[in-house]
């Protein structure tokens, strides 16, 4: 049996991120939060300490360390597989040596001219999302002539210069980067036709809630600015990506994931005993 899509529970540790900035004042309400999230169906969490949400700011690398680290610290003790959502090659090793497992890293070691090479050393898994610039930026990059096939060059271009410092692509998974330098039609492709440009790597898909989402629900009487409005429509984009063989989304809810994800398994197994 094919295993089942993994759940990355989101425990950004920030002031200003779109969805859930500002909720943990404390390491405490973080650490309470990433013990939540395992026990609504987690199976990762992925701990932020600089938001990339369009027109964010960038913040100092001691701040950003010194906001995740207690909170990566715990977690990994509790015995929680972590990932570090990071850009930065000082922090990823910072918080591998606090114990997580995992660099996820928004930019695809774009941003860090050191982040391959840190990987290579380090030897976890690695996130590389589709990236163009930081996200004052991003938004005047949104144009393509045929996503798909750009997205898949530039990801490409990622992973050789990964492998090229060393990292095994095996430990490589490839996201789309749903809403970074994308208008909402570009993103739509990107879910539906991942084989095309994932190369045979695990994808990762992080729709949690985003605005592209929030253009396709339109219903009277709902803010379609508010990013919690948006939690049915990820549990769908979840079920489908898990259909289509995703090895992990990127969400708030975790319950409504793990739900869906364990749906999508038992779904396939009856499938499967048909043959
Ligand atoms: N999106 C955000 C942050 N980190 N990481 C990956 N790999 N993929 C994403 O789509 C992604 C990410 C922005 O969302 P947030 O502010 O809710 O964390």
């Amino acid at each position: 049996m094919e295993p089942r899509t993994l759940v990355m529970g989101i425990l950004n540790v920030t002031p200003d991120s779109f969805s859930d900035g500002g909720l943990f004042p404390s390491a405490e309400a973080a650490i309470d939060h990433g013990l939540a999230l395992v026990a609504a169906g987690a199976d990762i969490v992925d701990v932020g300490g600089e938001s990339t949400r369009p027109g964010a700011e960038r913040v100092e690398p001691g701040v950003e360390i010194e906001r995740i680290l207690p909170v990566i610290e715990a977690l990994a003790d509790a015995g929680v597989t972590v990932s570090v959502d990071t850009m930065r090659a000082r922090t990823a090793r910072a918080a591998v040596d606090a114990g997580a497992r995992l660099v996820n890293d928004v930019s695809g070691g774009l941003a860090d001219s050191d982040m391959a090479r840190m990987v290579a050393e380090l030897e976890v898994d690695y996130v590389a999302m589709h990236w163009r610039a930081h996200a004052p930026r991003m938004d005047a990059l949104d144009r393509y002539d045929d996503v798909v096939a750009e997205v898949r060059a530039e990801l490409a271009a990622r992973v050789a210069h990964l492998a090229d410092a060393g990292v095994d692509p095996s430990r490589i998974v490839l996201d789309p980067g749903l809403g970074f330098a994308k208008v909402t039609d570009s993103n739509w492709p990107l879910l539906a036709r991942m084989a095309e440009w994932s190369g045979g790597h695990r994808v990762l898909v992080g729709a949690s809630r985003k605005r592209f989402l929030g253009a396709v629900i339109g219903r009277e009487g709902v803010d379609q600015a508010d990013p919690a409005e948006r939690e049915h429509a990820t549990t769908a984009v979840t079920a489908l990506a898990a259909q289509a063989g995703a090895w992990a989304v990127r969400v708030h809810d975790a319950r409504a994931a793990g739900d869906a994800v364990r749906v999508v398994s038992a779904w396939q197994s009856a499938e499967q005993t048909a043959r």
